[in-house]
């Protein structure tokens, strides 16, 4: 299932054509089309398995429309998507988790959105651990003063990461609760 789930974020956010599928302006594309790119590379593969992955994934990184007949990322995406979402007022602080060693960069530059479409952050800092541990070495927690960033667009997807377009250096510090540099 594990890997039936990369294989979706693959088609659902960055390259629908090697599932042979297509993503509409907002992301979504039918059910069926997925089932049907899924089973020909990993064999059967049936409508209530995709509705458990969907229920199950560890981040809901996957959601079906009200008919259930379209799915779509919830976030994530590198292809040219308009997820619709409506701005909303963020919290005083939000998390980005990262490794350390691309502290220096960040400090110097603010959060970067890279190839993806937006700078993702994290509701809390336990959440911002995990995202940040998928690096590797030491990772470190940035506190975000999204509260100060009048002007900026704040998002949040259907799975509950926090979107926004760069954060500049001036409103990021160490979490305090994270003392890397004394290790
Ligand atoms: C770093 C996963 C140097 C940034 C997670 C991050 C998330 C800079 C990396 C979602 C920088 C980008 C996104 C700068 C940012 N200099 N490095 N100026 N600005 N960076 O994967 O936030 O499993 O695009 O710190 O759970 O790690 O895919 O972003 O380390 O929600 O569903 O550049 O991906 O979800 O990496 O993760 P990413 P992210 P999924």
């Amino acid at each position: 299932m594990k890997q039936i789930s990369k294989f979706m974020a693959l088609i659902l956010r960055h390259r629908p054509e090697v599932g042979g599928i297509e993503l509409d302006a907002a992301g979504w594309t039918e059910v069926e089309a997925v089932i049907g790119a899924v089973r020909s590379r990993f064999g059967a593969f049936n409508r209530a398995q995709l509705e458990e992955l969907v229920r199950t994934d560890d981040k809901r990184r996957y959601a079906l429309d009200t008919s259930g007949d379209r799915i779509r990322a919830s976030q994530g995406h590198s292809v040219q998507v308009d997820l619709d979402l409506a701005p909303i007022q963020p919290p005083l602080f939000l998390y980005h988790g990262t490794a350390e060693r691309f502290l220096p960069s960040i400090l110097e530059e603010g959060l970067k959105k890279g190839k993806r479409h937006h700078v993702h952050l994290s509701a809390d800092p336990e959440t911002a651990r995990q995202v940040g541990r998928r690096w590797g070495g030491v990772t470190i927690i940035l506190e975000v003063s999204s509260g100060e960033m009048v002007g900026h667009a704040f998002y949040r997807s259907a799975n509950g990461v926090w979107l926004t377009d760069h954060v500049g250096p001036e409103r990021l510090r160490l979490w305090p609760g994270e003392t890397p540099l004394r290790r």
